[in-house]
């Protein structure tokens, strides 16, 4: 079992390098995966928060968020993790949280179902638990925290790939894993608005591969891609890992320039495919104020001040107030897009 303490990240808020065009946009401390040397606050209020793989920078900077929620809400503070996106890794770290008798686990879950048992037995033993990037079943915890709408994020993707193959042609998806909640919510989305909108008459989405946000299965993934099918146009990888393994792949090959890629990617993990012309525009929310976010709406349900139904509303630190939507819902923004004109500006 994997557990990182983590330092507060007060340096890290210093270290703030460039006013973000959205709100809180902050910058990551560098995420160096965690020291074994200290966790942040030591108050009343006990909390997990457990991501679906460690070593995605994805969720180092909402980690960093989340730590520095914590840090002003004078919470105890940790991380753990498995290292493989894999909903039964992540069961024995929700028992865990359960026996300690946390006060509350924040998670991105690796499936909508497969986890329901242990967080039931969790949420038994009094642990609020609450959902962020990948939820579960909406009965199975007590609040989502939503990074934005799955249909602004699909139709942020069509929007980009769509101008980027110039309406025409064959496109494929590198996704995360088969069972992601938010990807398959994504990729459903997607196809239906391709069914449907005669602005996508012209795309053909000829297939979909997973990459379990490993890196080096979303690489041999991308290069099968392009193998089978030889007339494809664009790639869509809707999950920070594979878009960033994708690019490594185009960028070395004769498909560079060629062959269009977009998606969620990190603007520092995506920064050398745009600088090189690999990469035009991608998008993604502040994954920093994700985790911020989920950590005051933790706090919240701990300290009694909302239940988690439609319409309560709590205080989320410098994101200002959030009402609870349908199903428990929070939604955090929407989505934004990099290109290079835009992405020195960014640090995460
Ligand atoms: C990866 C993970 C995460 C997703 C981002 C966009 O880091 O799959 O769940 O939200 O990509």
């Amino acid at each position: 079992m994997k557990i990182q303490k983590r330092r507060p990240t007060a340096l890290a808020a210093l270290l703030l390098t460039a006013t973000f065009a959205f709100a809180g946009c902050g910058s990551d401390d560098g995420g160096d995966g965690g020291s074994a040397d200290g966790g942040s606050g030591g108050g009343d209020l006990s909390i997990t928060m457990l991501p679906k793989n460690l070593g995605n920078a994805y969720f180092d900077t909402s980690t960093d968020g989340a730590e520095r929620a914590a840090d002003e809400l004078s919470a105890e503070f940790e991380e753990v993790g498995p290292d493989t996106a894999s909903p039964d890794a992540q069961v024995s770290y929700i028992n865990t949280v359960a026996q300690q008798g946390k006060d509350a686990l924040i998670l991105s879950a690796n499936d909508p179902d497969a986890l329901c048992d242990a967080i039931d037995e969790a949420r038994s033993a009094d642990v609020k638990v609450v959902t962020f990037d990948a939820d579960t079943n909406p009965d199975c915890r007590d609040l989502f925290i939503n990074q934005a709408t799955a249909e602004g994020i699909a139709a942020k993707q069509l929007e980009l790939i769509s101008e980027q193959i110039g309406g025409e042609g064959e496109i494929a998806i590198l996704s995360a894993s088969a069972n992601a909640t938010n990807q398959n919510a994504w990729i459903e989305m997607m196809e239906t608005e391709l069914a449907d909108n005669p602005d996508y008459a012209g795309i053909e989405l000829v297939d979909t591969v997973y990459g379990d946000d490993e890196d080096q299965k979303s690489f041999d993934q991308t290069e099968a891609l392009l193998q089978n099918h030889p007339d494809l146009k664009g790639i869509i990888s809707p999950t920070t890992v594979g878009i960033a393994a994708a690019a490594r792949y185009l960028s070395d090959s004769e498909y560079k320039g060629k062959v269009a890629l977009t998606g969620l990617g990190t603007p520092n993990q995506m920064r050398e495919y745009v600088d090189n012309g690999t990469v035009t525009a991608f998008a993604l929310w502040n994954p920093g104020d994700l985790g911020y976010l989920a950590t005051y709406a933790a706090a919240a349900l701990v300290n009694g001040d909302i239940s988690g139904e439609e319409g309560d509303s709590f205080d989320a630190g410098d994101l200002g107030s959030f009402e609870v939507g349908a199903d428990g819902v929070v939604l955090l923004g929407e989505p934004f897009t990099f290109d290079k004109d835009n992405i020195a500006d960014f640090d995460f």
